[in-house]
């Protein structure tokens, strides 16, 4: 049981894979036995993580495009608070990524939450090892930075991009402990606001003690509505 499945994944078959992903989320029949034949892929994995509304998916679009533009193949989990007060974000995000549904170089997921509130699906490491076996050159995490989300998704992730907005000020010392704590990549998006320089100084200022780790991690300037960055 479960071999042709498998086999059938990993020549790239989508609806074998939507299939076997429903079933481990679903926690179905069956599928504590798939995930013990599953075999390992070491696909990356990039987690894109960050307050509502920054841009997470119109720069996964961003991203979604950039990638399949250079020949490669991109699998995308997103990750959709169950709280009725984003499912108009939820609903964003489907119209934003409709693009993508016709395209056979990706394919993208969205999981509720359950009702783990701030949390990430409890199945999303199992789903992404399904996602790994699929023949995807990358796969792509988006979740929302809130409750512990954002260091669940660092401990899954090869690289973590927090995506943060500039907002006047001092707001950069306002920002979710949390998310300083889990980036690889900080990406400061909707640059196209005034903002923006000083409050990739400031956050570079914050970052700096980071730096006596001998880790330095880059701050990128990006207008994702506009797939630019700089
Ligand atoms: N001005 C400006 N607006 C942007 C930019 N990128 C995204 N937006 C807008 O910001 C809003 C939120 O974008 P989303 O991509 O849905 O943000 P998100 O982080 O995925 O939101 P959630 O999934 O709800 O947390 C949308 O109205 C976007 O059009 C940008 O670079 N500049
Ligand atoms: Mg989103």
């Amino acid at each position: 049981m479960w071999q042709q499945q498998i086999q059938e994944i990993l020549s790239g078959n989508i609806k074998t894979l939507a299939r076997c992903i429903s079933l481990v989320e679903n926690e179905a029949e069956g599928f504590e036995n798939l995930l013990q034949q599953l075999p390992a892929k070491l696909t990356p994995v990039i987690g894109i993580t960050g307050p509502p509304g920054a841009g997470k998916s119109t720069l996964v679009d961003a991203l979604i495009d950039a990638m399949i533009g250079s020949g490669k193949k991109v699998g995308v989990l997103c990750v959709d608070p169950s709280s009725p007060f984003n499912l108009g974000a939820l609903l964003g995000d489907r119209i934003r990524m409709s693009d993508w549904y016709n395209n056979e170089n990706v394919y993208i997921r969205s999981l509720a939450t359950r009702g783990s509130l701030g949390g990430l699906h409890p199945k999303i490491i199992e789903i992404s090892d399904i996602m790994k076996i699929a023949g995807f050159d990358y796969i792509i995490i988006e979740t929302v930075g809130v409750g512990q989300s954002e260091v669940e998704i660092a401990g899954l992730a090869d690289c973590t991009v927090v995506v943060v907005v500039p907002e006047a000020g001092d707001e950069v010392q306002t920002m979710k402990a949390g998310l300083m704590e889990v980036a690889d990549i900080f990406v400061v998006n909707k640059a196209d606001r005034p903002e923006a320089d000083v409050f990739v100084r400031n956050l570079n200022l914050m970052l700096a003690p980071a730096f006596n780790k001998n880790e330095i991690i880059p701050v990128i300037k990006t207008i994702a509505i506009k797939k630019r960055y700089r």
